[in-house]
């Protein structure tokens, strides 16, 4: 196998670093030991109105029960912002730039708080009462993280939903938590294209309607001032309502257990599911990670690029930097625009000494070429991370060589929607690096590794990563549906909380994420249920029947690899391939776009009709000598056709 060289710590990241590699060994000791002790001390790392005294109350098994801080009560927005006043209230607290390049802002954490202290307010009087869902569909802008911190201000949940996905795929989600106010722009803009988020909500709205869900409201930012409908007694003006809105809220009181947000993600089976995190444990987990994760000081400037839209740009760009006082940066555009040296630009514009991205950018920046890298400066830089998907030790490399120029090192941060926060990952001033491995569990993670049935693999070995036990950032539950949240994690190994992530385990005790084990692939970083992507399919006319699988794809990590069997007597065209990536566009968003779409007049299927994925995988891999064992299909002379047929030659 395949063994990249250790990258020791640096003796000058080790100087300047909060943790070293004793205080590592002996605070995860501490942490596993004795939970309870440990992170009663941590939970003190965020203000309480009232302090708690319980600190874990979890159970995997059962009903599953997960509790943390219970008796305690507190306030992410006050956390995130009034805490700090009295010491940075004239500090920058987001820093903004803008699609354009010349384009950006600046926000204190003195404005931060008016702004947020308005918005809670023009959502209070408009009914929004603590326990409501709040859709937020926006752009990357400021006004999206002052969403957030206004709903966490008057405890209402929000449900961010990525502005990537169409309006059938928003409309699913609001009926989900039945919501009935949104928050969105008229248009986002991305690398200089346009995207039409009101005029998506308004058809949202509508099919939610069709399926008995009466949005009351939606509030619109004007982003580009382009012309959208409005609807006189549903559309409420962004800038009009906030400057009749008075500029002070105060924090609702929220027990720890009260919900923060939902955040709809993908599974191997069904619908989305509404992942549920909470209060208390959520930011106690995300702001200390965020600060011994990423080496945080004050005074740092850090930039996450994810989109608030997904987990990283929830705990990474909002909650966890502004818990801990940060100056965080968020980027409304993409990274090849205008040209391939803008996220490097962007760091030597505003100094960036914090930088996180994912193995996809890392991959197409590596592509476009090193003159675009070494053209800037890129000093200010210390501490780079990725997240998303397995980073491959090629561009690993680059990313340590080229960008950090060997100097900073690289936190390959894994974690989940459902973890809430970073779970494995390097530290930057204790651990030794290997490129391609997420190293090894953060303070009180305590990850498994087992096989097919179960059985605890010790040692070195390969197998299914599980968590053993609750740690402050886990997700409680499934929005409305507890029964699928015991399904979904505890039921596939009894009492444990099972990733769904294949996972390798070396010699030095180093974790190496392989990629899921289940139903679910990962395009660009972003999560996708094959799932979802057939039944998308299957909901046009001309399809009888489809599987969807995940192919290695250089760029996008994996690819979406279509088996369509058309109804009889429709054609197997270009054209009608054209109209299913169409309409799977349709369906869920652009994020989703099938790359390959194979015509299939037959499925392998067992005798008892189960499609044999496996079979289907290797295929779209383009590894088709090794099929297996084929002698269990209700019809093998499927599979020649299929191999024929085939859309990934090389
Ligand atoms: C934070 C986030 C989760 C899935 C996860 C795994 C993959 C994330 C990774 C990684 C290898 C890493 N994943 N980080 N695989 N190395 N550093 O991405 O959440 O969108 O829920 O995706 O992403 O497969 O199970 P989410």
């Amino acid at each position: 196998m395949f063994e990249p060289k250790t990258h020791k710590v640096l003796k000058s990241v080790k100087k300047r670093a909060l943790i070293d590699n004793e205080t590592y060994l002996d605070w995860y000791q501490q942490s596993t030991k004795n939970p309870e002790k440990f992170w009663k001390k941590h939970g003190k790392r965020i203000d309480w109105f009232k302090p708690y005294t319980k600190v874990k109350n979890t159970s995997f098994t059962g009903d599953v029960l997960i509790k943390w801080y219970e008796d305690g009560v507190t306030n992410v927005s006050y956390n995130c912002i009034d805490r700090h006043l009295k010491k940075r209230g004239d500090q920058v607290a987001i820093i903004w730039e803008g699609d354009n390049p010349y384009e950006d802002k600046k926000v204190t954490y003195n404005e931060l708080y008016e702004q947020v202290c308005r918005l809670a307010n023009v959502m209070k009087s408009n009914g929004v009462k603590k326990g409501d869902r709040v859709t937020i569909y926006m752009p990357m802008i400021l006004e999206a993280a002052y969403a957030m911190l206004a709903c966490a201000r008057i405890g209402a949940i929000h449900s961010i939903v990525f502005g990537g996905f169409s309006p059938d795929a928003l409309a699913g989600r609001i009926v989900d938590c039945n919501s009935t106010f949104i928050i969105t722009a008229d248009e986002g803009l991305r690398g200089g294209r346009v995207v039409p988020l009101k005029a998506n909500t308004d058809k949202a709205v509508e099919h939610a309607a069709r399926d008995g869900v009466e949005v009351r409201n939606v509030l619109v930012v004007r982003r580009t001032h382009g012309k959208v409908d409005w609807y006189e007694d549903r559309d409420i003006d962004y800038d009009e309502a906030m400057r009749l809105a008075k500029p002070k809220c105060p924090p609702a009181k929220m027990k720890a257990e009260d919900p923060l947000f939902i955040l709809y993600t993908s599974g191997s089976t069904g619908k989305p599911k509404g992942v549920l995190h909470t209060t208390g444990g959520y930011l106690v987990y995300a702001s200390m990670t965020h600060e011994y994760v990423f080496d945080y000081h004050p005074g740092d400037i850090y930039w996450c690029s994810a989109d608030i839209g997904w987990v990283t740009g929830h705990s990474y760009i909002v909650y966890g930097p502004l818990a801990n006082g940060a100056t965080t940066l968020m980027f409304e555009g993409v990274p090849n625009y205008p040209t391939p040296a803008r996220f490097w630009e962007v760091c030597d514009k505003h100094q960036v000494n914090i930088f996180y991205t994912a193995p996809t950018a890392i991959r197409a920046l590596m592509g476009a070429g090193d003159s675009h890298v070494t053209s800037t400066s890129r000093k200010s830089l210390r501490t780079l991370g990725s997240v998303g998907e397995p980073i491959n030790p090629e561009a690993w490399e680059w990313y340590y060589n080229i960008v950090g120029e060997g100097k900073c090192p690289i936190v390959d941060t894994w974690w989940q929607t459902e973890t809430g926060g970073i779970m494995i990952t390097p530290l930057p001033g204790a651990t030794d690096l290997k490129p391609g491995s997420a190293t090894r569990p953060f303070f009180g993670v305590r990850p498994q590794i087992v096989d097919g049935e179960g059985e605890v693999l010790e040692g070195a070995v390969d197998g299914n990563l599980c968590i053993v036990d609750s740690w402050p950032g886990q997700m409680r539950t499934v929005y409305g549906d507890h029964e699928r949240f015991i399904l979904t994690y505890f039921s596939t190994y009894k009492g444990k909380y099972f990733t769904g992530d294949g996972c390798r385990r070396d010699e030095d005790g180093y974790y190496w994420i392989t990629g899921r084990v289940d139903d679910v692939i990962n395009v660009s970083g972003h999560r996708m249920g094959t799932a979802e992507v057939e039944s998308a399919l299957v909901s046009h006319d001309s399809v009888s029947e489809a599987a969807v699988v995940g192919y290695p794809h250089d760029l996008k990590g994996q690819g979406i690899y279509c088996y369509v069997t058309p109804m009889s007597g429709v054609e197997a065209s270009d054209d009608l391939r054209k109209e299913l990536v169409k309409h799977v566009r349709e369906e869920i968003g652009p994020i989703a776009t099938p790359d390959k779409i194979q015509f299939a007049p037959g499925l392998p299927k067992t005798r008892s009709g189960k499609i044999m994925r496996r079979i289907l995988r290797k295929i779209a891999e383009n590894e088709f000598s090794s099929l297996g064992d084929t002698s269990t299909l209700a019809d093998p002379t499927v599979v020649d056709d299929l191999i024929e047929n085939r859309q990934n030659k090389k």
